[in-house]
């Protein structure tokens, strides 16, 4: 793994780690803040701005095994969301975060930023359900925000349906004293109750099992934890659909790769085009779904 990785080591700046479970990752050293991305489902795990707590969970209980999903940081859910439509026995969320992509290239920017890029094209028998000619890249930018840029490319003859979301899981201190603004007076699909239409009033703030699609073309959320005293800023474009979620207590004990009592220290707000926000790519063309993550 180390040979081949060679090229795109560099001192300080990008480093290769073995991880969690002996997988390999990368840790992106940019001036401002870093990030650790698992070349399995090029899974971000942290992003830790200079002087600050990590932005994003991660379970105690997560897995680190290939074909397995992790729990926590930024999975990446592609080229489906959720149950796969059609065949109920395929993966949750796609295969993309169950598969290990590849390194393109990587940089140090000239305002002191890191860049790294990914790629991910699906082979063999996932060709039977994801057509061979649909491939995702995924860049990373970090300093003291963190910037990623997930593109799908369709090189092939036909139009191609597809879902994506960057699931982000964010830290808090307590759920509690935490709400999420941006969201307003948004319509959502309420997927614990039959996916009814609803509209948010207020800010959101979570008082039981949450698991919500927005119709979100908003750029800007921010997640505001009072316990820590700080505000996360979320920015995106590419994307229709907010995704709000928390297990709360019950799912929490019924997931085995997280802890029964971990709920109260995460939410996750996802950059998402989903259910009725799938895109519609044709032939030679692509789409990126971009978030921006930052302390403000
Ligand atoms: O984003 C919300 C959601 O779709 C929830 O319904 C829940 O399933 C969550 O994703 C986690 O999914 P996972 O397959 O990672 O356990």
């Amino acid at each position: 793994m180390q040979n081949s990785l060679s090229p795109f080591l560099i001192p300080e700046r990008v480093e290769l780690l073995s991880g969690e479970g002996g997988l390999p990752c990368l840790r992106l050293t940019g001036d401002g803040g870093r990030a650790t991305v698992y070349l399995h489902g090029a899974h971000v795990t942290e992003f830790l701005p200079d002087g600050q707590a990590p932005v994003l969970w991660m379970s105690r209980a997560s897995h680190f095994a290939p074909g397995k999903p992790i729990r926590g940081g930024i999975p990446i859910c592609w080229p489906w969301f959720g149950p796969h439509s059609a065949d109920a026995a395929r993966p949750a969320h796609g295969i993309a975060r169950l598969r290990e992509w590849s390194v393109l290239d990587s940089a140090v920017l000239h305002d002191g930023r890191v860049r790294l890029r990914l790629s991910f094209q699906p082979e063999g028998p996932e060709t039977d359900i994801v057509p061979p000619t649909l491939r995702a890249e995924m860049t990373l930018t970090v300093g003291r925000s963190l910037e990623l840029q997930l593109c799908t490319i369709n090189d092939g003859p036909d139009p191609v349906v597809f879902e994506d979301a960057l699931h982000s899981y964010f830290a808090v201190g307590d759920l509690s004293a935490v709400s999420v603004h941006g969201l307003e007076d948004t319509v959502y699909a309420d997927s614990l109750d039959k996916r009814r239409s609803k509209v948010q009033q207020g800010p959101i703030r979570f008082t039981a099992e949450t698991d919500r699609v927005y119709a979100d073309p908003a750029p800007r959320t921010e997640i505001v934890d009072e316990t820590g005293a700080c505000r996360i800023r979320i920015e995106k474009s590419g994307s229709s659909k907010t995704v709000v979620w928390n297990p709360w207590i019950a799912k929490s004990k019924a997931m085995p790769d997280f802890g029964d009592d971990e709920w109260t220290g995460m939410c996750c707000v996802e950059t998402a085009n989903v259910r009725d926000g799938r895109v519609t790519l044709l032939p030679a063309n692509r789409h990126e779904t971009r978030l921006r993550i930052s302390l403000v």
